[in-house]
Protein backbone atom coordinates (compact mmCIF):
# COMPACT_ATOMS: atom_id res chain seq x y z
CA UNK A 1 0.00 0.00 0.00
CA UNK A 2 0.89 3.32 -0.73
CA UNK A 3 2.09 5.77 1.83
CA UNK A 4 -0.16 8.02 1.00
CA UNK A 5 -3.26 5.71 0.76
CA UNK A 6 -2.20 4.30 4.31
CA UNK A 7 -2.04 7.75 5.47
CA UNK A 8 -5.19 8.58 4.22
CA UNK A 9 -6.83 5.29 5.74
CA UNK A 10 -5.28 6.07 9.19
CA UNK A 11 -6.80 9.36 9.11
CA UNK A 12 -10.36 8.16 8.42
CA UNK A 13 -9.97 5.40 11.18
CA UNK A 14 -9.22 7.65 13.73
CA UNK A 15 -12.04 10.02 12.50
CA UNK A 16 -14.84 7.96 12.55
CA UNK A 17 -13.18 6.62 16.25
CA UNK A 18 -13.88 10.44 17.37
CA UNK A 19 -17.53 10.49 15.65
CA UNK A 20 -18.30 7.43 17.23
CA UNK A 21 -16.73 9.01 20.96
CA UNK A 22 -18.70 12.56 19.99
CA UNK A 23 -22.17 10.44 18.81
CA UNK A 24 -21.92 12.40 15.63
CA UNK A 25 -22.22 11.43 12.02
CA UNK A 26 -18.57 10.58 11.15
CA UNK A 27 -19.59 13.20 7.62
CA UNK A 28 -20.12 15.97 9.83
CA UNK A 29 -16.29 15.98 11.10
CA UNK A 30 -14.57 19.14 9.76
CA UNK A 31 -13.00 17.77 6.60
CA UNK A 32 -9.34 15.76 7.14
CA UNK A 33 -7.00 18.33 6.85
CA UNK A 34 -8.85 21.40 7.14
CA UNK A 35 -6.86 24.13 9.39
CA UNK A 36 -7.67 23.86 13.00
CA UNK A 37 -8.22 26.51 15.81
CA UNK A 38 -5.44 27.84 17.83
CA UNK A 39 -4.67 25.24 20.85
CA UNK A 40 -2.47 25.82 24.14
CA UNK A 41 0.92 24.71 24.61
CA UNK A 42 1.23 21.87 27.36
CA UNK A 43 3.24 24.52 29.50
CA UNK A 44 -0.15 26.84 28.84
CA UNK A 45 -2.50 24.34 29.41
CA UNK A 46 -0.95 23.52 32.99
CA UNK A 47 -0.65 27.12 33.60
CA UNK A 48 -4.82 27.81 33.17
CA UNK A 49 -5.49 24.60 35.22
CA UNK A 50 -3.47 25.88 37.93
CA UNK A 51 -6.82 28.49 37.79
CA UNK A 52 -5.58 30.38 40.98
CA UNK A 53 -2.39 31.66 41.92
CA UNK A 54 -1.37 34.92 44.38
CA UNK A 55 0.80 37.64 43.66
CA UNK A 56 3.54 39.11 46.47
CA UNK A 57 4.26 42.50 46.23
CA UNK A 58 7.06 43.24 48.56
CA UNK A 59 10.10 45.93 48.48
CA UNK A 60 11.43 49.23 49.54
CA UNK A 61 8.15 49.91 49.06
CA UNK A 62 6.70 48.26 51.71
CA UNK A 63 8.78 50.30 53.93
CA UNK A 64 8.13 54.02 52.78
CA UNK A 65 4.05 53.23 52.81
CA UNK A 66 4.39 54.21 48.75
CA UNK A 67 3.06 52.57 45.85
CA UNK A 68 5.70 53.35 43.32
CA UNK A 69 9.13 54.40 44.43
CA UNK A 70 11.35 56.76 42.94
CA UNK A 71 14.83 54.80 43.09
CA UNK A 72 15.98 57.25 45.64
CA UNK A 73 15.20 54.49 48.62
CA UNK A 74 18.06 53.87 50.45
CA UNK A 75 18.82 50.22 50.75
CA UNK A 76 19.07 50.80 54.52
CA UNK A 77 15.44 51.25 54.88
CA UNK A 78 14.75 47.58 54.37
CA UNK A 79 14.88 45.09 57.00
CA UNK A 80 12.04 43.11 57.86
CA UNK A 81 12.00 41.81 61.49
CA UNK A 82 10.80 38.03 60.67
CA UNK A 83 10.59 37.34 57.24
CA UNK A 84 9.27 34.21 56.33
CA UNK A 85 8.52 33.21 52.71
CA UNK A 86 7.37 30.45 54.06
CA UNK A 87 4.56 31.91 55.81
CA UNK A 88 3.82 33.27 52.73
CA UNK A 89 3.84 29.78 50.60
CA UNK A 90 1.59 27.96 53.74
CA UNK A 91 -0.66 30.81 53.35
CA UNK A 92 -1.49 30.21 48.91
CA UNK A 93 -1.32 26.75 49.72
CA UNK A 94 -4.00 26.75 52.68
CA UNK A 95 -5.80 29.55 49.96
CA UNK A 96 -5.96 26.79 47.43
CA UNK A 97 -3.51 28.34 45.04
CA UNK A 98 -1.10 26.38 43.20
CA UNK A 99 1.23 28.91 42.21
CA UNK A 100 2.98 32.29 42.97
CA UNK A 101 4.62 35.37 41.64
CA UNK A 102 6.74 37.50 43.58
CA UNK A 103 8.36 41.16 42.53
CA UNK A 104 11.73 40.49 42.40
CA UNK A 105 12.22 43.96 41.22
CA UNK A 106 9.57 47.04 41.05
CA UNK A 107 9.74 49.89 39.22
CA UNK A 108 12.42 51.78 42.29
CA UNK A 109 14.67 49.04 40.93
CA UNK A 110 15.41 47.67 44.40
CA UNK A 111 16.92 44.10 43.72
CA UNK A 112 14.92 41.35 46.32
CA UNK A 113 18.21 39.24 45.19
CA UNK A 114 22.34 39.95 45.33
CA UNK A 115 22.67 40.62 41.85
CA UNK A 116 25.67 41.69 40.63
CA UNK A 117 24.22 44.35 38.29
CA UNK A 118 23.06 47.04 40.76
CA UNK A 119 24.22 47.99 44.31
CA UNK A 120 20.62 48.99 45.08
CA UNK A 121 19.47 45.65 46.21
CA UNK A 122 19.21 43.14 49.67
CA UNK A 123 23.17 43.04 49.64
CA UNK A 124 23.50 46.33 50.97
CA UNK A 125 20.70 46.46 53.25
CA UNK A 126 21.03 45.24 56.88
CA UNK A 127 18.74 42.53 56.02
CA UNK A 128 20.75 39.12 57.61
CA UNK A 129 23.70 41.63 57.84
CA UNK A 130 23.18 41.98 53.54
CA UNK A 131 23.90 38.06 53.11
CA UNK A 132 19.96 37.63 52.48
CA UNK A 133 18.11 36.85 49.15
CA UNK A 134 14.51 36.73 49.31
CA UNK A 135 14.19 35.37 45.61
CA UNK A 136 16.05 32.41 47.16
CA UNK A 137 13.77 32.02 50.08
CA UNK A 138 10.92 32.42 48.29
CA UNK A 139 11.71 29.55 45.92
CA UNK A 140 12.97 27.22 48.32
CA UNK A 141 9.48 27.84 50.39
CA UNK A 142 7.40 27.21 47.12
CA UNK A 143 9.58 24.09 46.22
CA UNK A 144 9.16 22.39 49.65
CA UNK A 145 5.14 23.17 49.69
CA UNK A 146 4.93 22.37 46.33
CA UNK A 147 3.84 25.37 44.89
CA UNK A 148 5.17 26.99 41.20
CA UNK A 149 7.33 29.51 41.61
CA UNK A 150 6.84 32.86 39.43
CA UNK A 151 8.90 36.16 38.94
CA UNK A 152 8.12 39.78 37.99
CA UNK A 153 11.18 41.75 37.01
CA UNK A 154 10.11 45.29 36.33
CA UNK A 155 11.95 46.48 33.47
CA UNK A 156 11.09 50.30 34.60
CA UNK A 157 13.97 50.92 36.35
CA UNK A 158 13.93 54.18 38.44
CA UNK A 159 17.48 53.46 40.12
CA UNK A 160 19.65 52.32 37.52
CA UNK A 161 21.89 55.16 36.13
CA UNK A 162 21.75 52.78 33.10
CA UNK A 163 18.31 53.55 32.48
CA UNK A 164 17.57 55.42 28.81
CA UNK A 165 20.43 54.71 27.67
CA UNK A 166 18.83 51.75 25.94
CA UNK A 167 21.66 49.62 24.43
CA UNK A 168 23.33 49.56 27.97
CA UNK A 169 20.55 49.43 30.17
CA UNK A 170 19.08 46.83 27.53
CA UNK A 171 22.22 44.88 28.50
CA UNK A 172 22.05 45.28 32.54
CA UNK A 173 17.99 44.11 32.38
CA UNK A 174 18.77 40.68 30.19
CA UNK A 175 21.77 40.40 32.87
CA UNK A 176 19.00 40.95 35.64
CA UNK A 177 16.74 38.36 34.01
CA UNK A 178 19.85 35.89 32.96
CA UNK A 179 20.50 35.68 36.65
CA UNK A 180 16.87 35.53 37.88
CA UNK A 181 16.04 32.50 35.40
CA UNK A 182 19.49 30.41 36.05
CA UNK A 183 20.04 30.89 39.44
CA UNK A 184 16.65 29.58 41.43
CA UNK A 185 15.41 26.33 39.31
CA UNK A 186 12.55 26.12 37.47
CA UNK A 187 10.21 29.02 36.79
CA UNK A 188 6.37 28.53 35.84
CA UNK A 189 5.75 32.18 34.86
CA UNK A 190 7.87 35.15 34.19
CA UNK A 191 5.83 38.08 34.55
CA UNK A 192 6.44 41.23 32.42
CA UNK A 193 5.03 44.64 33.31
CA UNK A 194 5.17 47.38 30.37
CA UNK A 195 5.25 50.75 32.79
CA UNK A 196 7.67 52.53 30.51
CA UNK A 197 8.37 55.84 32.37
CA UNK A 198 11.42 58.48 32.96
CA UNK A 199 14.82 56.83 34.47
CA UNK A 200 16.63 58.87 37.59
CA UNK A 201 18.42 61.03 34.28
CA UNK A 202 14.88 62.12 32.81
CA UNK A 203 15.27 59.65 29.61
CA UNK A 204 12.98 57.29 28.56
CA UNK A 205 14.12 53.65 27.25
CA UNK A 206 13.56 51.82 24.41
CA UNK A 207 13.02 48.00 25.74
CA UNK A 208 14.29 44.86 23.57
CA UNK A 209 11.36 42.57 23.87
CA UNK A 210 12.17 40.35 21.28
CA UNK A 211 15.64 39.81 23.00
CA UNK A 212 13.69 39.69 26.41
CA UNK A 213 11.52 37.20 25.05
CA UNK A 214 13.96 35.01 23.11
CA UNK A 215 16.22 34.41 26.37
CA UNK A 216 13.29 33.27 28.49
CA UNK A 217 12.54 31.03 26.21
CA UNK A 218 16.23 30.00 26.10
CA UNK A 219 16.81 29.75 29.85
CA UNK A 220 13.32 28.53 30.85
CA UNK A 221 11.49 27.17 28.12
CA UNK A 222 8.83 25.64 30.44
CA UNK A 223 7.72 28.95 31.87
CA UNK A 224 5.07 30.93 30.45
CA UNK A 225 5.78 34.78 29.25
CA UNK A 226 2.89 37.26 30.80
CA UNK A 227 2.42 41.16 29.34
CA UNK A 228 -0.55 42.47 28.02
CA UNK A 229 1.03 41.55 24.96
CA UNK A 230 2.01 38.18 25.85
CA UNK A 231 3.33 36.00 24.21
CA UNK A 232 2.06 32.82 25.96
CA UNK A 233 -0.47 34.59 28.57
CA UNK A 234 -2.61 38.35 28.43
CA UNK A 235 -3.33 40.68 31.02
CA UNK A 236 -7.00 41.11 31.19
CA UNK A 237 -7.32 44.60 30.86
CA UNK A 238 -7.93 46.17 34.22
CA UNK A 239 -7.16 45.43 37.82
CA UNK A 240 -10.76 44.99 39.34
CA UNK A 241 -10.51 41.03 38.89
CA UNK A 242 -12.80 41.44 35.95
CA UNK A 243 -12.54 39.65 33.10
CA UNK A 244 -15.03 39.44 30.13
CA UNK A 245 -18.08 37.51 29.89
CA UNK A 246 -17.38 36.92 26.35
CA UNK A 247 -14.32 35.21 26.74
CA UNK A 248 -11.44 33.87 23.62
CA UNK A 249 -8.62 32.73 24.82
CA UNK A 250 -7.89 33.11 21.14
CA UNK A 251 -6.89 37.16 20.39
CA UNK A 252 -5.48 38.49 17.15
CA UNK A 253 -2.26 39.50 18.13
CA UNK A 254 -2.42 43.18 15.90
CA UNK A 255 -5.40 44.25 18.29
CA UNK A 256 -2.34 44.89 21.09
CA UNK A 257 0.49 45.42 18.70
CA UNK A 258 3.15 46.65 21.29
CA UNK A 259 3.52 46.32 25.72
CA UNK A 260 1.70 49.29 26.52
CA UNK A 261 -0.33 49.59 24.06
CA UNK A 262 -3.19 51.63 25.03
CA UNK A 263 -6.73 52.56 24.08
CA UNK A 264 -10.42 51.47 24.05
CA UNK A 265 -9.84 48.85 21.51
CA UNK A 266 -7.02 47.25 23.14
CA UNK A 267 -8.63 46.97 26.47
CA UNK A 268 -11.66 45.05 24.71
CA UNK A 269 -9.32 43.04 22.88
CA UNK A 270 -7.82 42.16 26.20
CA UNK A 271 -11.27 41.68 28.12
CA UNK A 272 -12.83 39.68 25.22
CA UNK A 273 -10.37 38.26 22.62
CA UNK A 274 -11.48 36.67 19.30
CA UNK A 275 -13.70 34.20 18.38
CA UNK A 276 -11.14 34.14 15.39
CA UNK A 277 -8.25 34.85 16.74
CA UNK A 278 -4.99 33.77 15.39
CA UNK A 279 -3.13 32.59 18.44
CA UNK A 280 -3.84 30.85 21.73
CA UNK A 281 -3.45 33.81 24.54
CA UNK A 282 -5.25 32.60 27.61
CA UNK A 283 -5.55 35.47 30.11
CA UNK A 284 -4.66 36.54 33.59
CA UNK A 285 -6.92 38.61 36.07
CA UNK A 286 -4.44 40.49 38.66
CA UNK A 287 -6.06 42.42 41.56
CA UNK A 288 -4.92 43.13 45.20
CA UNK A 289 -6.75 41.79 48.17
CA UNK A 290 -6.01 45.41 49.51
CA UNK A 291 -6.54 49.06 47.45
CA UNK A 292 -2.67 49.12 46.98
CA UNK A 293 -0.28 46.50 45.89
CA UNK A 294 2.26 47.54 47.99
CA UNK A 295 1.48 46.88 52.08
CA UNK A 296 -0.02 49.61 53.86
CA UNK A 297 -1.30 49.71 57.50
CA UNK A 298 -3.94 52.42 56.77
CA UNK A 299 -5.47 49.48 54.66
CA UNK A 300 -5.50 47.10 57.40
CA UNK A 301 -9.49 47.61 57.50
CA UNK A 302 -9.97 47.63 53.82
CA UNK A 303 -8.93 43.94 52.88
CA UNK A 304 -11.55 42.24 50.77
CA UNK A 305 -14.24 40.64 52.77
CA UNK A 306 -14.24 36.61 51.71
CA UNK A 307 -17.76 36.87 50.21
CA UNK A 308 -15.73 39.50 47.60
CA UNK A 309 -13.19 37.20 47.05
CA UNK A 310 -15.20 34.48 46.07
CA UNK A 311 -16.98 36.94 43.71
CA UNK A 312 -13.56 37.78 42.36
CA UNK A 313 -13.23 33.74 41.34
CA UNK A 314 -16.52 33.90 39.80
CA UNK A 315 -15.84 36.76 37.79
CA UNK A 316 -11.87 35.25 36.71
CA UNK A 317 -11.77 31.44 37.08
CA UNK A 318 -15.48 31.30 36.59
CA UNK A 319 -15.08 33.59 33.04
CA UNK A 320 -12.21 31.16 31.48
CA UNK A 321 -9.38 33.37 33.24
CA UNK A 322 -6.64 32.71 35.55
CA UNK A 323 -6.81 34.77 38.82
CA UNK A 324 -3.23 36.39 40.16
CA UNK A 325 -4.74 37.73 43.43
CA UNK A 326 -2.17 39.87 45.04
CA UNK A 327 -1.53 39.66 48.87
CA UNK A 328 1.30 42.19 50.21
CA UNK A 329 3.52 41.01 53.00
CA UNK A 330 3.85 43.15 56.15
CA UNK A 331 7.37 45.71 56.83
CA UNK A 332 7.84 42.36 59.84
CA UNK A 333 7.82 40.18 56.08
CA UNK A 334 5.36 38.12 56.92
CA UNK A 335 1.54 38.37 55.50
CA UNK A 336 -1.10 40.03 57.89
CA UNK A 337 -3.36 38.02 59.93
CA UNK A 338 -6.23 39.57 58.27
CA UNK A 339 -5.32 38.85 55.22
CA UNK A 340 -4.65 35.10 56.15
CA UNK A 341 -7.98 34.74 57.43
CA UNK A 342 -9.83 35.98 54.59
CA UNK A 343 -7.69 33.96 52.36
CA UNK A 344 -8.86 30.79 54.40
CA UNK A 345 -12.09 31.84 54.74
CA UNK A 346 -12.62 32.13 50.86
CA UNK A 347 -10.83 28.66 50.60
CA UNK A 348 -13.94 27.63 52.66
CA UNK A 349 -16.74 29.46 51.36
CA UNK A 350 -15.60 28.03 47.74
CA UNK A 351 -15.08 24.78 48.89
CA UNK A 352 -18.58 24.79 50.64
CA UNK A 353 -20.24 26.05 47.05
CA UNK A 354 -18.91 22.69 45.47
CA UNK A 355 -19.97 20.37 48.35
CA UNK A 356 -23.24 19.06 47.18
CA UNK A 357 -23.35 17.70 43.64
CA UNK A 358 -26.36 16.57 42.57
CA UNK A 359 -26.83 13.10 42.10
CA UNK A 360 -27.24 11.75 38.62
CA UNK A 361 -29.08 9.03 36.52
CA UNK A 362 -28.12 9.61 33.18
CA UNK A 363 -25.34 12.17 31.62
CA UNK A 364 -25.35 12.03 27.91
CA UNK A 365 -23.80 13.90 24.74
CA UNK A 366 -25.11 13.92 21.31
CA UNK A 367 -23.99 15.93 18.81
CA UNK A 368 -26.53 17.79 16.55
CA UNK A 369 -24.60 18.37 13.53
CA UNK A 370 -21.27 20.08 13.09
CA UNK A 371 -21.47 23.16 14.76
CA UNK A 372 -24.26 22.40 17.89
CA UNK A 373 -24.30 19.70 20.18
CA UNK A 374 -26.51 18.92 23.13
CA UNK A 375 -26.06 17.14 27.23
CA UNK A 376 -28.98 15.89 28.56
CA UNK A 377 -28.97 14.97 32.81
CA UNK A 378 -31.62 13.41 34.31
CA UNK A 379 -31.56 13.69 38.09
CA UNK A 380 -32.04 10.59 40.13
CA UNK A 381 -34.67 12.33 42.03
CA UNK A 382 -35.79 16.00 41.74
CA UNK A 383 -33.04 18.38 43.38
CA UNK A 384 -32.38 21.79 43.93
CA UNK A 385 -30.07 23.31 42.10
CA UNK A 386 -28.42 26.94 42.00
CA UNK A 387 -24.76 26.36 40.47
CA UNK A 388 -23.72 25.39 37.09
CA UNK A 389 -19.83 24.72 36.47
CA UNK A 390 -18.94 24.22 32.51
CA UNK A 391 -15.98 23.14 30.95
CA UNK A 392 -14.74 22.84 27.33
CA UNK A 393 -11.73 20.23 26.48
CA UNK A 394 -9.78 23.31 25.62
CA UNK A 395 -7.08 21.18 24.60
CA UNK A 396 -8.57 20.91 21.28
CA UNK A 397 -8.97 24.38 21.32
CA UNK A 398 -12.19 27.33 22.29
CA UNK A 399 -15.02 26.35 20.20
CA UNK A 400 -18.35 27.42 21.89
CA UNK A 401 -19.66 30.67 21.05
CA UNK A 402 -23.47 30.16 22.72
CA UNK A 403 -24.88 28.12 25.39
CA UNK A 404 -28.54 27.71 27.45
CA UNK A 405 -29.32 25.48 29.96
CA UNK A 406 -33.00 24.42 30.37
CA UNK A 407 -34.97 22.02 32.47
CA UNK A 408 -35.77 19.24 30.30
CA UNK A 409 -39.19 18.61 29.75
CA UNK A 410 -43.12 19.72 27.34
CA UNK A 411 -42.29 22.91 29.07
CA UNK A 412 -38.43 23.56 29.17
CA UNK A 413 -37.70 26.72 31.56
CA UNK A 414 -34.45 28.69 30.63
CA UNK A 415 -32.60 28.50 33.75
CA UNK A 416 -29.27 30.06 32.51
CA UNK A 417 -27.63 31.02 29.20
CA UNK A 418 -24.50 32.64 27.87
CA UNK A 419 -21.78 32.91 25.00
CA UNK A 420 -18.28 31.97 25.67
CA UNK A 421 -17.45 29.02 28.04
CA UNK A 422 -13.41 27.89 27.43
CA UNK A 423 -11.63 25.90 30.39
CA UNK A 424 -14.32 26.88 33.16
CA UNK A 425 -17.66 29.06 33.18
CA UNK A 426 -19.55 29.00 36.55
CA UNK A 427 -22.94 30.66 36.74
CA UNK A 428 -24.97 30.83 40.09
CA UNK A 429 -28.91 30.92 39.71
CA UNK A 430 -31.51 31.12 42.20
CA UNK A 431 -32.39 27.68 43.67
CA UNK A 432 -34.69 25.98 41.71
CA UNK A 433 -35.64 22.44 41.63
CA UNK A 434 -35.05 20.39 38.79
CA UNK A 435 -35.39 16.90 37.66
CA UNK A 436 -33.98 16.47 33.98
CA UNK A 437 -31.66 19.84 32.24
CA UNK A 438 -30.41 19.81 28.98
CA UNK A 439 -27.50 21.93 27.82
CA UNK A 440 -27.53 23.49 24.21
CA UNK A 441 -24.18 24.86 22.44
CA UNK A 442 -23.61 26.47 19.58
CA UNK A 443 -19.93 26.48 18.42
CA UNK A 444 -17.82 28.12 15.64
CA UNK A 445 -15.79 25.33 14.92
CA UNK A 446 -16.16 21.06 14.90
CA UNK A 447 -18.54 20.60 18.09
CA UNK A 448 -16.14 18.46 21.08
CA UNK A 449 -18.42 17.59 23.89
CA UNK A 450 -18.22 19.99 26.71
CA UNK A 451 -19.27 19.13 30.44
CA UNK A 452 -21.61 20.61 32.89
CA UNK A 453 -21.52 19.56 36.87
CA UNK A 454 -24.42 20.56 38.91
CA UNK A 455 -24.66 21.82 42.44
CA UNK A 456 -26.83 22.13 45.20
C1 LIG B 1 1.25 47.73 37.45
C2 LIG B 1 2.35 48.35 38.30
O1 LIG B 1 2.61 49.69 37.94
C3 LIG B 1 1.83 48.23 39.72
O2 LIG B 1 2.66 48.86 40.63
C4 LIG B 1 1.68 46.74 40.03
O3 LIG B 1 2.94 46.13 40.07
C5 LIG B 1 0.77 46.07 39.01
C6 LIG B 1 0.63 44.60 39.20
O4 LIG B 1 1.23 46.34 37.71
O5 LIG B 1 1.31 48.01 36.16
Amino acid sequence: MSLSRRHFLTQLTAAAAIARHCGMPWRNLPWLGAPSRPRPTAQQLAWQRDEFALFVHFGVNTFTDREWGDGTESPLIFNPARLDARQWVRTAKAAGAKSMVLTAKHHDGFCLWPTATTTHSVASSPWRNGTGDVVREFVDACRLEGVKPGLYCSPWDRNHPAYGDSARYNDIYMAQLTELLTRYGALHEVWFDGANGEGPNGKRQTYDWPRTWALVRTLQPNAVMFSDAGPDVRWIGNERGVAGETHWSTIRPESVPYIGASGDEVIAALQHGHADGSVWRPSETDVSIRPGWFYHAAEDARVKRVDELVQLYFTSVGRNSKLLLNVPPTRDGVLHDTDVARLVGMRAAREALFAQPLTLRENRWRADGPRAGTRTIVLRTPQSLSLLDLGEAIEHGQRVAAWRVSTAGPAPQLLASGTTIGHRQLCRIPATTVSAITLRVETVDAVQPVALRLFA
